[in-house]
């Protein structure tokens, strides 16, 4: 019998997990007016959409075999959708029905046969043909959706149908968004309760990175999750729940995975060496929340492992080497990734010595401190510029601002040199900029890390402010403004407009606003 390794917790972690499934809460939402998209070069993804008429006004319309209406819930929610039809005239077959439900405003107004040409499957988007036998009578779609807008298109009927009742039995472990602070501007307000929305919308039976796609539990949204969840819903239950199935999905080297499926039964998803060395921070930022010393203690030495397994990524300088394997998430775009990842490491180093620290495991503390000193180092002594004020990746010395934002993170510059390398990558036009609100995330820490609180407040207002102003009431996970289209699925039909790693402005914004005003 091999010994068991001191890193395997699984079984202890998967038996905890679901003893916290939560209980989702319920709630009804009906439509809130009859909309039509206009296509307009001015709106984002040149769609926006139209009121109608109201609501009530449709039980009293009558459709036919080719005509449709889309309806406006409101409010984005995810839920199962139930319509309760009438039939007019002489009725003697059932009645097909298409029914797609979106997010965005576009993605209501697509053909998804004709406009679709995405890479992932064809399936994500949410369109379904239901027949409805008996009239009058009900549908209910068995499906969960993630919605704002509903589309109806009648594809048969003997004469003609009216729509009685429209329903979306919205769920998630929360219902109410808790309070913007009161003396926040009214424009971060607004920020606030989107990104609380967006939260919401994701707390699932996991936390999930986005309930229209992938709808799973992923290492790296989880983090940014836990920080906004601790300033407002304060369901520690749930991250918990997430963080130990992460952990029971563990490979048996010990490999956290950088995402799981959960059912029908846990399994391990996709490696990402990043979101991998940041189950130590994740740990360590939900025990600091909630004093649990014994899940530190349980979960430490596989936040240690994961360190283990990196350590043949680095070179005998321990700096990341150009060829490291596997796959470094960082963010959706094309740059050398060695000094992103070289700071995010330092950054997860002095994190799981902090953790080690907790558990009273000093020598490993200190271990892992110095670990952290050398890392730290060799990316000062090989890829820092000083006369340039930046930091250079990769055998072709690139610039790109997550190479910069990830050493500051990790603390390998003094606030002061974070702002000159802050302000001058700002000065590369050529450098790779962030692109998903994941990284932009980590723009705005290290500009409030370099003390550039101005910067930040700009960054929150220019970024998160300008969905806002393009009608959103969650946060994208994907957003370049003036690149409406930009997709890393090949298709913007596949993205996803409600998505968790867009969702920290709520934990900063409360701190920012102090800051700004000292
Ligand atoms: C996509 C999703 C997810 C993210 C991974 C890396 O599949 O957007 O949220 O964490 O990429």
């Amino acid at each position: 019998m091999t010994a068991m390794k001191d890193w395997d917790c699984r079984s202890w972690c998967l038996a905890r997990a679901q003893a916290l499934k939560p209980a989702l809460k319920h709630w009804s939402v009906r439509p809130r007016a009859i909309v039509q998209p206009e296509r307009c070069p001015d709106a984002w993804q040149h769609c926006r959409m139209r009121d109608v008429a109201p609501a009530e006004t449709l039980r009293d319309r009558a459709f036919g075999k080719g005509e449709s209406f889309i309806v406006d819930l409101g409010e984005s929610v995810v839920g199962r959708i139930r319509l309760r039809l009438r039939p007019l005239g002489w009725n003697d077959s059932p009645c097909r029905l298409r029914i797609t439900a979106a997010e965005m405003p576009h993605e209501a107004a697509a053909n998804l046969e004709t406009d679709f040409h995405g890479c992932l499957s064809r399936a994500w988007m949410q369109d379904e043909t239901v027949n409805v036998d008996v009239l009058p009578g009900d549908c209910a779609l068995p499906r969960r959706y993630s919605l704002r807008y509903l589309k109806v298109e009648v594809l048969c009927v003997a004469e003609k149908v009216a729509f009685e009742d429209i329903e979306v039995i919205a769920e998630a472990a929360e219902r109410d968004l808790p309070p913007a602070p009161q003396e926040l501007p009214e424009e971060w307000r607004l920020i606030h309760q989107t990104a609380l929305r967006t939260l919401r919308n994701c707390m699932q039976d996991v936390m999930e990175d986005g309930p229209k796609r992938d709808r799973r539990l992923w290492l790296g949204d989880l983090r940014l999750q836990a920080r906004a969840n601790a300033v407002s819903f304060r369901r520690f239950d749930l991250i918990e729940r997430s963080l130990l199935l992460l952990a029971a999905a563990s490979d048996d080297d010990g490999r956290v995975p950088g995402c799981v499926f959960t059912e029908p039964h846990l399994r391990h998803g996709n490696d990402t060496v990043d979101y991998a060395l940041l189950f130590a921070p994740t740990l360590e930022d939900l025990v600091s929340q909630t004093g649990d010393r014994d899940l530190a203690q349980r979960l430490y030495p596989l936040a240690a492992r994961q360190h283990e397994l990196f350590r043949s990524q680095l070179n005998d300088d321990g700096l990341v080497r150009h060829d490291a394997q596997g796959w470094i998430f960082i963010d959706w775009a094309d740059f050398d990734r060695q000094t992103a990842l070289q700071g995010l490491a330092v950054y997860s180093l002095r994190s799981l010595a902090r953790l080690a620290r907790l558990c009273g495991l000093h020598e490993q503390a200190l271990r892992h401190q110095d670990e952290a000193e050398r890392l730290a180092a060799a990316l000062r002594r090989l890829r820092y510029a000083p006369e340039r004020h930046l930091v250079l990746s990769g055998p072709r010395r690139e610039v790109s601002w997550a190479g910069q934002i990830w050493p500051i993170l990790g603390g390998v510059f003094t606030p002061d040199e974070s702002r000159d390398i802050l302000l001058a990558v700002a000065r590369q036009p050529d450098a790779q900029r962030p692109v998903t609100p994941y990284m932009q995330h980590h723009l705005l820490e290290a500009y409030r890390h370099a003390g550039l609180h101005r910067q930040a407040a700009d960054l929150l207002s220019a970024y998160w402010g300008a969905m806002v102003r393009h009608g959103a009431d969650t946060f994208w996970e994907v957003f370049v403004p003036g690149d409406d289209f930009l997709s890393p699925y090949q298709d913007a039909l596949l993205n996803s407009a409600c998505h968790a790693w867009s969702c920290t402005p709520a934990a900063v914004m409360d701190d920012l606003w102090r800051q700004l005003n000292a």
